[in-house]
């Protein structure tokens, strides 16, 4: 069945508020690439959203979720345990950041790990206030929109919001006129201690680079002297690192590259190299603090996720995929810059490892060029290229290759973005 006939399907079965980036349908996937219903070929740049990090249908996984659903699919970690929960709690403790004695729990979602790590460290504390930034994206259920900034498409008509959420500004290199990362923390930490109180924070949470909100990495400095400003407070620092997280910064989490060790950790996405699977991973006294039974849902750690999850991470440390995605960053960040440099109405090309972008801005200004940017993603996609927007303003061209795409895939997807920012 071509993509035309599904799309007719489509629109009379799901709801229109499920779209999607292109029309085509896929038929198969692996490394790089992606194969539509039409016998069309297309270059990945998308990973799912920054979720097929080892690639897609990856054959350590694939063999591991073969081997899981044929002994069994579902039992209920709540019910009866198994063993791979406990392995993949394990392999958290190992590979974040932080030298402390650990504990962690699984869930579903990037949207419901953040749940959790809100509601530990309130349980921790005893305290409500959550402060998150301007830019930030945390998730779609009712809370974790509440910490989401953008009002469209996320937000919308979806209120009442959760309340003691307080957001104060972020570290944004490109727009807020250079502040260092020192002076931008300490406007953060003022309207927090003006406007929430130190003894009334719970938790700071924070994505180390921002996806949703534009790919902003903040200046440096910002992310420790946040920290630490935590940590005096007594709240829960949690960096979100679900779109960060598994190598596709250049390391194993975004939070190594400023040396910070946040509290709690939330990790989703790369995690299960494709299958739904979460976690909230941190400091043992914070994560012990609830009381037995106050954690868990159906499915949360489901058997045959934490199957795939461990064969990610095997993956991962076999083929050195924090490596792969520095030499991604050395192969394609150069190139963005010599496309920014001869195209004024690119602000910044920016990003860590396998997490770059491309700010268009309207030449000579930073005011955000959102038309053209959709224009070149559709001229791209045209092309047989994947590529996905971004931003508050919706003019950041993000670019998230699976970290085990060829050199060739990469150039040949570059050479399509080219094209696509001559004629758009
Ligand atoms: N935290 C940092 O990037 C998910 C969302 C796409 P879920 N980002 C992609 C969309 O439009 O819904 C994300 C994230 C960060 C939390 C989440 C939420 O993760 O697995 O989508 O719930």
């Amino acid at each position: 069945m071509s993509s035309e006939e599904l799309h007719k399907r489509r629109a009379a079965a799901v709801a229109r508020g499920v779209s999607s980036v292109v029309s085509s349908y896929v038929a198969d996937a692996g490394g790089g690439r992606l194969r539509d219903v039409d016998g069309r070929e297309w270059i990945d740049f998308a990973s799912g959203i920054a979720v097929t990090n080892v690639g897609n249908a990856a054959p350590r996984v694939v063999a591991a979720v073969r081997e899981q659903v044929e002994r069994f699919t579902h039992t209920c970690f709540m019910v009866a345990p198994y063993e791979s929960y406990v392995a993949v709690c394990e392999q958290l403790i190992e590979l974040t950041p932080g030298g402390f004695e650990k504990r962690a729990a699984l869930f579903n979602s990037g949207a419901e790990a953040v749940e959790n790590a809100v509601k530990i460290a309130r349980h921790a504390t005893g305290r409500p206030a959550v402060v998150v930034f301007d830019h930030a994206y945390h998730g779609r259920t009712n809370l974790t929109m509440a910490l989401t900034a953008k009002v469209m498409p996320y937000k919308h008509r979806f209120g009442p919001f959760a309340p003691e959420v307080y957001r104060v500004p972020m570290s944004y290199p490109l727009r807020d006129g250079g502040l260092s990362g020192e002076q931008a923390a300490a406007r953060a930490i003022d309207v927090i201690e003006k406007q929430v109180g130190n003894g009334n924070v719970a938790a700071v949470l924070i994505e180390p680079i921002q996806g949703e909100g534009g790919f902003v990495v903040p200046a440096p400095g910002f992310l420790p002297a946040i920290a630490e400003w935590s940590r005096g407070a007594g709240a829960v620092f949690i960096a979100d690192e679900i779109q960060t997280g598994f190598c596709r910064t250049g390391s194993w989490f975004a939070s190594e590259h400023e040396g910070i060790e946040p509290d709690l950790v939330t990790t989703a996405k790369g995690m299960g190299g494709g299958l739904p699977i979460a976690g909230v991973t941190g400091r043992a006294d914070i994560m012990d603090a609830v009381h037995a039974g106050g954690l868990g849902g159906t499915y949360g750690g489901n058997p045959v996720a934490c199957a795939a999850a461990l064969a990610a991470v095997e993956t991962m440390r076999e083929l050195d995929l924090a490596a792969a995605a520095r030499r991604i960053e050395q192969r394609m960040l150069p190139r963005l810059g010599e496309l920014a440099a001869g195209d004024p109405g690119i602000g910044e090309a920016r990003g860590r490892g396998a997490m770059l972008a491309i700010e268009l801005v309207r030449p000579g200004t930073i005011e955000p060029d959102a038309v053209r940017t959709t224009a070149v993603a559709r001229a791209c996609h045209d092309a047989g290229l994947l590529v996905l927007t971004c931003g508050t303003y919706g003019n950041v061209l993000r670019f998230l290759p699976p970290l085990v795409i060829s050199d060739d895939e990469l150039d040949r997807g570059l050479a399509i973005l080219e094209g696509a920012l001559a004629t758009a």
